[in-house]
C-alpha cells in the first residue's frame, strides 16, 4: 500500500508537461539571492517572496510540485492558509528539503559531505503531518585537481541512500540529488565521466541499503563543460551527453529523473531541457526541478516591492509555461522566456 502511494506521488511529479519548482533555498542561499537586488533579508520578505511565487495564476498547468524548506512549510499566505495547503489545493504537491548543510570531508577538506540523518525519522513524521508528500536530499560533488575522491562520493551516496530508505519507510517519496557542480575548468567529457561515476555509486548504495528504485526520483545535473573551461557546447550536444550518461548509470526502474539548473541561465536551462526531451527511447520520464532558472528573472522584476508583484508573477507564469513546454520538446524561440 505504502509503495503504491510512493509510486503515485512520483508519477504525479514527473507527469507529462509538468515539472517541479525548487523553492527550498536555505536562509543563507536566499539571502545571497536577495542581496543581488537589495531586498531586505527578513523572515517576512522571504514569506512574501514565496507567496508571490505560489499564488501566481496558471502555474498549476506547468508545476507538479514545489520543494519547500523547513521555514516555509511552517509559514502561511496572507489569507491564513499554510503554504503546503495552498499548493495542494491548486493540485501542486508540496515537498520538503530535509538535508541539513554540509561539513568538510575528513581527509579531503575541499570536498563536502551532506548532513541531516540525525533525527530524520522524527522530522519526516512532522512534515507528513504538515502535508508534505515528498522529500529531497542534495549532495555536492566538486570536480577539480584530483577531485572528486572516490571516498567522498561513497560517503555522500551512502548517506543519501540511508535518507531515501528512511523516507520511503515514512511514506514520503524521496528525491535524491547528487549535484555535480558546474564550477571548474574541466571539459565536458570529464563532467560526463564524473556524473556516470557518481550516479553508479548512488544506485549501488541505494540497492545495498534495500531502498526501492521505483519509489524514488533522481535529481541530476546535466553534462556540461566546466564554467571556466572556455569550452562551448550546443544544447543538442549537452542533451546527447546527458542522456548517454544517465542511460549508463541509472536503473530503468527509477520512477523519473528531474534536472537542476545549476547556474545555467533561464534560456540555457530551457533549451537544454527541450533538446533532452526530443531524444527518443528514454526508459524514464524526464523533466525539470529548477530553482534559479525559474526564479531569477522573477526576483529581478520584484526587487521586494509590492507594486511589482503582478509584473513579477507574469514573468514567473511565462517561465513556468515555457519550461513545461520544453519538458515535452515543444519549446520554440517564439515562446517568450
Ligand atoms: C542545486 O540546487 C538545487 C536546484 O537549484 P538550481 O536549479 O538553482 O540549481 C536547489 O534545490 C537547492 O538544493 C536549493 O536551492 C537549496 O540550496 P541550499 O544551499 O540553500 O541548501
Amino acid at each position: 500500500m505504502k509503495n503504491n502511494t510512493l509510486r503515485e506521488v512520483a508519477a504525479g511529479l514527473v507527469s507529462k508537461g509538468k515539472g517541479i519548482l525548487a523553492a527550498d533555498e536555505s536562509e543563507g542561499t536566499c539571502g545571497k539571492r536577495f542581496d543581488k537586488y537589495g531586498i531586505a533579508k527578513t523572515l517576512e520578505t522571504r514569506r512574501v517572496w514565496r507567496e508571490l511565487l505560489f499564488t501566481t495564476p496558471e502555474i498549476e498547468s506547468g508545476l507538479s510540485g514545489v520543494i519547500l524548506v523547513d521555514e516555509t512549510i511552517r509559514q502561511k499566505a496572507g489569507d491564513g492558509r499554510p503554504f503546503a495547503e495552498l499548493l495542494a489545493a491548486r493540485g501542486i504537491a508540496p515537498g520538503i528539503k530535509v538535508d541539513q548543510k554540509t561539513e568538510a570531508f575528513v581527509g579531503s577538506p575541499e570536498e563536502e559531505v551532506t548532513k541531516g540523518l540525525e533525527g530524520l525519522r522524527e522530522r519526516l513524521f512532522e512534515y507528513a503531518k504538515m502535508g508534505a508528500k515528498f522529500t529531497k536530499w542534495r549532495a555536492v560533488i566538486r570536480i577539480g585537481q584530483g577531485l572528486p575522491t572516490k571516498e567522498c562520493i561513497r560517503e555522500n551516496t551512502k548517506r543519501m541512500a540511508e535518507y531515501a530508505h528512511v523516507a520511503q519507510e515514512a511514506g514520503l517519496m524521496p528525491i535524491v540529488e547528487p549535484e555535480v557542480l558546474l564550477d571548474g575548468t574541466h571539459n565536458m567529457s570529464r563532467c560526463e565521466e564524473v556524473i556516470r561515476e557518481t550516479l553508479t555509486e548512488t544506485f549501488s548504495a541505494i540497492r545495498e541499503i534495500g531502498a526501492r528504485f521505483d519509489c524514488l526520483i533522481l535529481k541530476s545535473s546535466m553534462v556540461l563543460p566546466g564554467k571556466d573551461s572556455g569550452e562551448k557546447a550546443t544544447a543538442k550536444q549537452i542533451a546527447e551527453a546527458t542522456v548517454r550518461a544517465l542511460k549508463a548509470s541509472v536503473p530503468k526502474e527509477v520512477a523519473g529523473i528531474v534536472f537542476l539548473s545549476g547556474g545555467l541561465t533561464p534560456v540555457q536551462a530551457t533549451e537544454n531541457l527541450n533538446e533532452i526531451a526530443k531524444i527518443p527511447n528514454k526508459p524514464w520520464p524526464l523533466t525539470f526541478s529548477y530553482s534559479r532558472a525559474l526564479q531569477e528573472p522573477v526576483m529581478k522584476a520584484w526587487i521586494g516591492k509590492d507594486e511589482n508583484v503582478k509584473a513579477a508573477q507574469d514573468i514567473f507564469r511565462k517561465r513556468v509555461l515555457a519550461t513545461a513546454a520544453a519538458s515535452e520538446g515543444k519549446w520554440t524561440p517564439k515562446i517568450e522566456l
